[in-house]
């Protein structure tokens, strides 16, 4: 399967704030070693994303800033994309669902599927508030949750316990933006009629992917379409958006295409702008039956991706591929509370940047170490100071410097040929040669955390190895056997672990293959090649890897969070 492609992409970040570690553990993070592993793998992947411009969240915020909702997504478009750039998450594409490629391509989706049938328009009575003169979908409506009696539900979502709403089930439901009671008018919509597609949807998912989804996401699927799948409108009465084209002249209000309806495509028109520049054709890798299309994406946005976005795909009938996998993680907390954007209860990934600039490698691997993958986690900065502390500084940083440093001491810094080989020598170099096969195992199966692990575990045997040999306290070390194949072996676990740092750290693997001089290598060369590095190659000049995260950091981070508290 050498053509085999990968799509993969991961969920689009609305441009209404910036970005937090929740959103790093749960979405970006487990996409970015994925593909970092497919690309060592030299697979033709691709890694798409953009910032949602759209919906009620964007306006929303306008208003809460004083400013209006372009000014909002310029900003964040640029916050939100830095961060991703700075912290490692390397996109084929990061592009804007404000952008003219996306207006073209999402409304062509729309006439087409108007144009063939397959949407229907309905005139029907919605939420208006009078005062504000417009009317009220999504979040401009709150009310009680018919489910968990939560008062401040909105009206697309339950934000306590996550059940997707609908206005009129709201009780007592209120207008976000003057706080009134609305009325009910009367108003024309489009509705994706997705009880047509409940049997496709049925053999497609309950059929073909009971066993190879993840339970959360078969299990929200399922309760979907156990309930059986109502039409959903795919059109809204608000002046941001897509606009739908023409809007029909009787409608007084203006029409845009709903945020769930376009934003999707936009991994779509995120593509062709990419395949553009790169002047390739875009469609093997969203019309080939070969190509795989894996999504990764925050809990909150199964129903979408699993219902709406392949009805949608299917509908259109142009030959698209469905998502192979629709990858959800579940949440990640703070201090042991629920992160909350509106409570200012985050780790913010551009203060992050700031307050530790150099540290991006330290929150990756604290944030794959408590991957939320199968129930929730939890961050604290005393867990994050100690996994630094006692992890990264002394177990991979130690042993890296140990071993560096005492084969510039005693070999000029040049590999030297081993001499005969202990049990415990041939046991590790077997286990080093193991490792690779055995971290593509574990990544392909998405358990990103437990690859970390067997990553560090490697570590932690040269660690144990060097205490045990104490190589610096052998005799006549300039001639020493016994001395040349510790520092041998040392070596060689030192050069893989530099290969296969890099879809979890990726700076560290790039500090760590200049101090050895070395290239980074294919996993299946790694797989295959017997020494990493031969006897007589020269290292380069070492590098410190990890700093200390000293308690008064940890006591500033706490003292934030402190503050939060007590508003
Ligand atoms: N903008 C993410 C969110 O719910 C949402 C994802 C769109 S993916 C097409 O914050
Ligand atoms: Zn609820």
């Amino acid at each position: 399967m050498k053509n085999k492609k990968y799509t993969v992409t991961a969920a689009l970040p609305y441009a209404n704030g910036p970005i937090h570690i929740g959103h790093l553990a749960g979405v970006y993070l487990p996409a970015d070693v994925f593909v970092r592993y497919l690309r060592r793998k030299n697979k033709d992947v691709i890694f798409i994303c953009g910032s949602d411009e759209h919906g009620v969240p964007i306006t929303i915020q306008a208003k809460k800033e004083n400013t209006t909702p372009k000014k909002i997504v310029n900003k964040y478009h640029s916050m939100i994309k830095n961060c991703f750039t700075n912290f490692g998450i390397h996109f084929d594409n990061y592009s804007r669902t404000s952008t003219e490629i996306h207006h073209k391509i999402s409304t062509s989706f729309f006439n087409k599927l108007w144009k063939k049938g397959k949407i229907f328009s309905k005139t029907s009575e919605q939420y208006y508030d009078n005062k504000a003169r417009q009317f009220l979908p999504d979040r401009y409506i709150f009310g009680r949750c018919p489910h968990c009696q939560n008062k401040e539900a909105y009206g697309d979502q339950c934000e306590n316990c996550g059940t997707s709403l609908s206005p009129e089930e709201l009780i007592g439901a209120r207008s976000t933006i003057s706080g009134s009671y609305p009325i009910l008018k009367k108003t024309k919509h489009w509705y994706l009629p997705l009880n047509e597609y409940q049997n496709f949807l049925e053999k497609w998912i309950l059929t073909h992917h009971k066993k190879d989804w993840k339970i959360n996401v078969y299990g929200q699927a399922k309760s979907w379409l156990n309930k059986g799948l109502q039409p959903r409108a795919i059109t809204r009465d608000l002046n941001w958006g897509v606009p739908v084209i023409p809007t029909p002249p009787s409608e007084k209000e203006k029409k845009v295409l709903y945020v769930w309806f376009e934003a999707p495509i936009g991994y779509i028109s995120s593509t062709i702008e990419w395949a553009k520049r790169k002047k390739i054709d875009w469609k093997p890798y969203w019309k080939d039956k070969n190509t795989k299309l894996i999504q990764f994406i925050g809990k909150d946005n199964i129903v979408f991706h699993c219902i709406i976005f392949p009805v949608i795909l299917k509908a259109y009938n142009g030959g698209y591929i469905l998502p192979d996998q629709v990858r959800a993680n579940e949440f990640l907390n703070l201090e042991n509370e629920k992160i909350s954007t509106s409570r200012n209860w985050a780790v913010w990934v551009h203060e992050y940047l700031e307050d530790f600039p150099n540290q991006q490698d330290t929150l990756r691997y604290i944030l794959i170490s408590n991957m939320p993958d199968k129930k929730d986690n939890n961050f604290n900065w005393k867990d994050f100071q100690r996994k630094n502390n006692n992890e990264l500084v002394s177990i991979l940083g130690n042993f890296v410097n140990r071993s560096i440093t005492l084969i510039q001491k005693y070999n000029n810094g040049i590999i030297p040929n081993p001499g005969i080989l202990s049990i415990k020598d041939k046991e590790i170099l077997k286990k080093i040669k193991k490792t690779p096969e055995n971290i593509s195992d574990l990544i392909e199966s998405y358990r990103f955390r437990e690859a970390l692990i067997c990553f560090m575990d490697l570590a932690r045997i040269g660690n144990k190895y060097l205490t045990k040999e104490e190589p610096w306290k052998m005799k006549d070390p300039q001639t020493n056997k016994r001395l040349k194949t510790i520092l041998y072996v040392s070596l060689q676990i030192v050069g893989m672990l530099a290969q296969l740092a890099e879809p979890f750290l990726p700076k560290t693997s790039k500090k760590l293959l200049e101090m050895l001089r070395l290239k980074s290598y294919f996993w299946n060369q790694i797989e295959n090649v017997e020494e990493i590095l031969c006897p007589g190659h020269l290292l380069g000049k070492s590098i410190l890897l990890f700093n200390k995260i000293t308690n008064e950091n940890v006591k500033k981070q706490l003292q934030k969070l402190e503050k939060i508290k007590k508003i």
